[in-house]
């Protein structure tokens, strides 16, 4: 890449070997069902998650929605984390497409709703009512450092679901990376939902596309929504040789990257002025922020970086950042970027550059 960029791992650019793949996919049309490499992955992503069959998609957006318009209706209302992806960070799409109540409920500290409260949340039969449909989960937990979410949450869940008779969809944008924090397989992490949806490209590195996943039944249906939703892809085989490639050599890694985002929040502790919680931060994105002894606000220090050090961050909120690590940042980027940061902040007290915090 030609700088280094933490704003996200959506920045990240194919692999050589990607770029490869892309230039050779057999394709076809895809609407037919006729793409042999859009095929070959929906049948392997499908496999790697432990579901019947998958749907390419052309984002994590899309494969969140076509799931659950295909779980749920007009008047059906979805039990949701407040500050979970679905609910704040995808337009509503659930609610303006589709007529999906959304019923947002608080998170903990790892991105749990309380099940106490989403059991109170379950609605009678009753005329006046939205009906109690569908519970919308993520992991890792974006909002809460990527939080890999342990799986007896997801197995508590399952059995108030089965009581109310709900669906689960869960929505995995960084599915591998909750795996590879747990320890466990992807499949094991998606065992108790009946959908799951995750990206190529995010931390997997493909140019473009998630796969949702569920019984052959489910995506059958989702097939259907998808072209509704204006995403029947043609030679999609070109995107998806890239996510075969994504799925075979570039989940195991993950770990590398885990490990870049702990030195980073295990450096910015060291950092006076910076409030971090290294201990949180158990995948790729770490959130951090100002004390009020730094005069300036979280947009000036990004703007400096850039400037200076051709440094991109997420500034998120006036006085906080989110640095998220992937394929394309090493450990010498980590070291580079808590330098850089450490003169920013220095420099914002007026003080002189200090070279005592060894990185
Ligand atoms: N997240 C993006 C932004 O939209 C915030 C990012 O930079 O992290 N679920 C989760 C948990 C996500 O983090 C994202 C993307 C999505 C779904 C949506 O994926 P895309 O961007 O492919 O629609």
């Amino acid at each position: 890449m030609d700088r280094i960029d933490f704003r996200s791992d959506t920045v990240t650019w194919p692999t050589p070997n990607m770029r490869v793949a892309m230039a050779q996919a057999a394709i076809g049309d895809d609407v037919y069902g006729e793409d042999p490499t859009v095929n070959e992955l929906e049948a392997l992503a499908a496999a790697k998650v432990g579901k019947e069959a998958g749907l390419f998609v052309a984002s994590g957006t899309m494969g969140n929605l076509a799931a659950i318009l295909t779980h749920a209706g007009r008047g059906d209302e979805a039990i949701v984390g407040q500050d979970s992806h679905t609910y704040l960070w995808e337009a509503g799409g659930m609610a303006v497409l589709g007529g999906v109540v959304p019923h947002p409920l608080p998170t903990d500290s790892i991105g749990r709703m309380d099940l106490a409260q989403v059991e109170q949340s379950m609605r009678d039969d009753d005329p006046h009512l939205p009906r109690s449909r569908l519970i919308l989960l993520e992991n890792s937990y974006g909002d809460k450092n990527g939080y890999p979410i342990p799986l007896h949450y997801f197995a508590a869940t399952r059995a108030l679901a089965d009581r109310h008779g709900l669906a689960m969809h869960m929505d995995g944008a960084r599915l591998f990376n909750a795996a590879v924090a747990l320890g466990v397989s992807a499949a094991d992490v998606a065992q108790h939902v009946d959908s799951v949806s995750f990206c190529l490209s995010k931390g997997l590195c493909a140019p473009v596309g998630s796969v949702l996943c569920g019984t052959a039944v489910f995506i059958h249906q989702a097939r259907q929504v998808r072209k509704l939703l204006g995403g029947g892809m043609r030679q999609a085989g070109i995107l998806a040789a890239a996510g075969i490639i994504a799925l075979n050599e570039m989940t195991d890694r993950l770990a590398e990257d885990h490990a870049h985002a702990q030195q980073l929040a295990q450096g910015l502790a060291r950092i006076p002025g910076v409030i971090v919680a290294p201990e949180q931060v158990k995948t790729n994105i770490v959130f951090f922020h100002l004390d009020d002894a730094i005069p300036y606000s979280a947009a000036a220090i990004v703007a400096a970086l850039r400037q200076r050090a051709n440094i991109w961050l997420g500034d998120h909120g006036p006085r906080s950042f989110r640095a998220v690590t992937h394929y394309w940042i090493r450990r010498a980027d980590v070291a580079f970027f808590l330098e850089q940061f450490h003169d920013v902040l220095n420099n914002s007290r007026g003080e002189a550059v200090g070279d005592s915090v060894d990185f």
